[in-house]
């Protein structure tokens, strides 16, 4: 991962840091600046491709997603300390018919899934090491967020923190 260049990206117009740390493996990679959120074929402060998707992470999306075509994005948020996402729906992909399939690894997380519009009631779930979360068919366009990190809840990850991978099909298919 380290290749992956950890960039801590800001949000759109307002310049905000996100809290998370950001990196992505394959085709495209998700990043978010003052000018929007996008996909975007290469790391936008080195100017090189994202490293290639390993193979394992092919393997489990081809076992789990249920999904006629691969990923182009395997997104990896880095979780340490304070560190939380805010409610928000997935919808940068031009493929909605493809799930987006979600890794934890590391330390447990509190997670919060809605409906399909903001103001609807919320669920909470934990999070945990090796947990997979697949969000298809209906659900693809809930929002959901992670409101924190349980500390020093797993020891996976060299220094603590949570690491969450997240696959996504980006470009439609036939
Ligand atoms: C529910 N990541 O990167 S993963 C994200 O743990 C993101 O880092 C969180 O939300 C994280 O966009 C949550 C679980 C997840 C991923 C995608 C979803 C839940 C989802 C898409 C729709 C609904
Ligand atoms: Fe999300």
């Amino acid at each position: 991962m380290e290749e992956a260049g950890w960039l801590r990206p800001v949000m759109p117009r307002t310049g905000q840091p996100y809290s998370v740390m950001m990196g992505n493996l394959g085709e495209l990679g998700w990043i978010s600046d003052r000018a929007g959120y996008r996909y975007a074929p290469v790391h936008p402060a080195t100017g090189q491709p994202w490293p290639a998707m390993p193979p394992a992470l092919l393997e489990i999306w081809r076992d789990l997603a249920n999904c006629a075509a691969p990923p182009e994005c395997c997104l990896v948020n880095l979780y340490r300390g304070n560190a939380r996402m805010g409610l928000h729906q997935d919808r940068d992909e031009r493929e909605m018919r493809a799930p987006v399939l979600s890794l934890s690894l590391g330390d447990r997380a509190l997670f919060r899934v809605g409906g399909l519009e903001r103001r609807d009631p919320t669920r909470s779930f934990t999070l945990s090491s090796g947990d997979v979360v697949r969000m298809g068919g209906g659900a693809r366009l809930m929002f959901h967020g992670i409101d924190r990190i349980i500390p020093a809840s797993s020891t996976l990850i060299p220094g603590g923190g949570r690491l969450n991978l997240t696959l996504r099909r980006v470009t439609p298919y036939p």
